[in-house]
């Protein structure tokens, strides 16, 4: 039997321009030594977060076409790893994906909203989708503004949120899915996040005062990679919010935030070590 490298299904949008998306996750994963394969949702120009009215073509006939050739062709994913599904007809076809590979690890990143707001295009029927495909998921990691939308809350966010309070954001949304990562909680001098499933868990790292597209998909795809790598959730956020974190730091206070974190130079530190 031929060997192959664990394989990540992506469902996500390629957007051009703004670093985001698969454009981030999949040469993350590449360096993390799993393979990804991609199937984008959408191409799109540029992210949809402040550059304009970006150029879109929707893949959901593609996407259909992509998992029945794959399929055929006998193909097995240890992971499928969704994230932007602009529409309910693309929820439908990341749904589709667990259907067909009822075995691999599903991470759902809902991606869908940011800063006490949902992206546009997400009408409340497409969170409800969204919401929906998360109790399909093994992981799910939203952000605060999306786990408040997926708990049916207000999603204007609060100014600080308390290590108790994060771990009963994350643990009320374990009534999703079984594992829980809730991300980019403010945290006063830190931006945390919290976990839970199994071992509940908060972890800080220092707040940097600038704001970014792209680091939640960032984040995503080192939590997938780390856990593909057999480490536990905690030590697999912990890895991503560090990574993240040294990211921005690295991105110069003249950069154009609209286009992401300079997290290349960075990438051979995702590396894993050589075998002796
Ligand atoms: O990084 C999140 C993201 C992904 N894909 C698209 C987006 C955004 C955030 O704005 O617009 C198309």
């Amino acid at each position: 039997m031929p060997t192959e490298p664990k394989k990540v299904l992506c469902i996500h949008d390629l957007s051009g321009a703004g670093r985001c998306s698969l454009a981030v996750i999949l040469p993350v994963l590449a360096v993390m030594g799993v393979q990804p394969v991609a199937l984008p949702t959408m191409l799109l120009s540029t992210h949809t977060g402040g550059l304009g009215a970006p150029a879109r073509l929707d893949c959901e006939a593609y996407g259909h076409a992509a998992l029945a050739h794959y399929r055929e062709l006998g193909l097995a994913f240890d992971c499928i790893y969704t994230g932007y599904l602009g529409s309910e007809a693309l929820v439908d076809l990341a749904a589709e994906a667990f259907r067909l590979w009822p075995d691999a690890l599903k991470v759902v990143d809902p991606v869908m909203a940011d800063g006490g707001r949902p992206y546009s295009g997400f009408a409340p029927s497409v969170i409800d989708k969204v919401r929906d495909l998360c109790r399909q998921a093994s992981l799910i990691l939203p952000n605060l503004t999306e786990a408040r939308l997926l708990l049916g809350l207000d999603p204007a966010l609060p100014d600080v949120i308390s290590d108790g309070e994060a771990l009963d954001l994350a643990g009320r949304l374990t009534g999703l899915a079984g594992r829980v990562v809730v991300t980019g909680l403010p945290m006063g001098k830190f931006v945390g996040c919290a976990g839970a499933g199994d071992e509940p868990f908060v972890v800080r790292h220092l707040h940097i005062d600038r704001s970014f597209p792209g680091t939640g998909d960032l984040f995503g795809a080192i939590v997938t990679g780390s856990l593909l790598r057999g480490n536990v959730l905690s030590a697999a956020a912990d890895a991503a919010a560090g990574f993240v974190a040294q990211a921005i730091q690295q991105t110069p206070r003249t950069a154009d935030t609209r286009f992401g974190v300079w997290f290349e130079p960075l990438l051979p530190r995702l590396a894993p070590m050589p075998e002796f």
